[in-house]
């Protein structure tokens, strides 16, 4: 077992990135620190932050002082350094194949973040309570870019746009369409009969779609209903399922 300063996540909660780190470190028995970040108000672009993470997305891990991020590369060096239990296959074809499902969730990750931005994201600034000026202030805090104050700004004045939702849905349901029939061959994890690191990336941003309006993702797709099934019956995603709580419209990062 780790010391739980030994790993220190730059987290956030309802996030699927960070979450996909969190489910590797419970399914690997590792203690960890988390620091919250709040994304509503930009802790993300924040200098100190970017000079770990210059893209300024959430999760980062720090380990022993080494700066390591991006989720599945995050989980790729977890796997390394604690290889039991195994969550990367041996062979070199499992490995591809998992590293395929990695940019297969990758790629449809960006209209799922434009139909997001359009609910839970819009949702998450306007949560804040705060008035454009004060929000203002609060991002001044974080980062001098006048993109993210405008980016903010946008999210407060305009209303949700449901043709994004709607256009960026139909591509998305075009695409999970594939992984509806990869599992339709009967294999109980998307690299075969052993849970792997795919199924981490995948699972947390398959359990967004109600937030997109798809609340009946697993009605209409039974396989990967079923593979979402097995995945909630691991003591790890109930574990990992760190959502803002009553009254919080995020975590704030521990001192
Ligand atoms: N490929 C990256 C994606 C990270 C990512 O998009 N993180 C989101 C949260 S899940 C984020 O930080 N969003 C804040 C922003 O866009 O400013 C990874 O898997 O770590």
């Amino acid at each position: 077992m780790t010391a739980a300063d030994d790993i220190i996540l730059y987290d956030a909660a309802g996030a699927p990135g960070p979450r996909r780190v969190r489910i590797c470190l419970l399914e690997k028995g590792l203690s960890f620190t988390s620091r919250w970040m709040n994304l509503a108000l930009m802790d993300q672009k924040h200098p100190a932050y970017l000079e770990l993470n210059p893209m300024g997305l959430v999760p980062t891990l720090l380990h022993r002082g080494e700066v390591i991020f991006d989720s599945n590369v995050i989980n790729e060096y977890l796997d390394t350094l604690h290889p039991e239990p195994r969550l990367v296959p041996l062979d070199p074809r499992g490995q591809a194949e998992m590293r395929m499902w990695f940019a297969f969730e990758g790629d449809f990750a960006k209209p799922f973040r434009d139909a997001s931005y359009e609910t839970a994201g819009k949702a998450r600034i306007r949560n804040t309570g705060l008035t454009a000026e004060e929000l203002r202030a609060e991002i001044g805090k974080r980062t001098n870019n006048e993109a993210y104050q405008k980016f903010a700004r946008n999210v407060l004045t305009t209303p949700t746009d449901e043709d994004v939702i709607a256009d960026r849905l139909a591509v998305i349901l075009e695409k999970i369409g594939a992984m509806e029939a990869r599992l339709g061959d009967g294999r109980t994890w998307l690299c075969g009969d052993t849970f792997t690191l795919a199924d981490i990336a995948v699972g947390p941003r398959m359990d967004l779609f109600g937030s997109i309006g798809v609340a009946d993702l697993q009605q209409r797709l039974p396989c990967i209903g079923a593979w979402m099934g097995r995945l909630k019956q691991r003591p790890s995603w109930l574990a990992s399922a760190i959502l803002p709580e009553p009254g919080e419209t995020e975590r704030h990062i521990a001192a």
